[in-house]
């Protein structure tokens, strides 16, 4: 069953830069929200090339990926100033982190970033210490940098319920779709704000 969530807005992602990162433990999972909101961003006019997108391993290591990737297109977009150019690392959408601060240089700093993850429960309490760290250490960089921080980190008992969350069981929706429109949304606001 699906929980109604807000209904959709229309917002201009044009002016936006948005980084995902998102974890490859449960990857096929993982690559159906990851399709669902880069498809939505794309809807939304987010130009491809402002679409940065980086991984690592499990949804523990996300806040500081996040964190990263913010505090570097930001130090790097002062230091080149704005109107940089988009470089030749865009064209991988899935760099390693190693290539970081350049990815993050190319496009700029980011508008918002969302963090993609899928946990699954199993025998012992590993689950409850990784949701409960990962999502507080998500609203932290979030607050502490000013940067909307997109959670979209499934946090489930089953394989089926994250299937049933990532548009893979037929009929299902793909819960990535929300957090590609919520990121424009926020992004914009974002830019209102400052
Ligand atoms: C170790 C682990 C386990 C058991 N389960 C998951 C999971 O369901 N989803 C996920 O994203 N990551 C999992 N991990 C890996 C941790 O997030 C982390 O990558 C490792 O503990 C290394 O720090």
């Amino acid at each position: 069953m699906h929980n109604k969530g807000p209904a959709p807005q229309v917002h201009d992602g044009s002016g936006l830069r948005i980084g995902i990162v998102h974890a490859r433990w449960n990857d096929a999972i993982i690559e159906g929200l990851l399709a669902g909101a880069k498809a939505k961003l794309l809807e939304s006019g987010v130009v491809e090339s402002n679409i940065v997108v980086q991984t690592v391993p499990g949804a523990w290591e996300l806040p500081i990926a996040v964190q990263r990737l913010y505090s570097a297109s930001q130090v790097q977009s002062s230091s080149a100033g704005s109107g940089s150019t988009a470089g030749d690392l865009l064209g991988s959408s899935t760099a390693d982190l190693t290539t970081l601060p350049a990815a993050a240089a190319a496009t700029g700093p980011f508008d918002a970033i969302i963090a993609i993850g899928v946990l699954i429960k199993g025998e012992t309490m590993h689950f409850e210490y990784i949701s409960d760290s990962v999502s507080q250490g998500l609203m932290r960089v979030s607050l502490d940098n000013g940067i909307p921080v997109i959670f979209g980190v499934l946090t489930v008992l089953t394989d089926d319920q994250a299937k049933a969350r990532a548009g893979i069981l037929a009929g299902s929706h793909n819960h990535g779709e929300d957090w590609g429109l919520a990121a424009v949304e926020m992004g914009v606001k974002r830019k209102s704000w400052a």
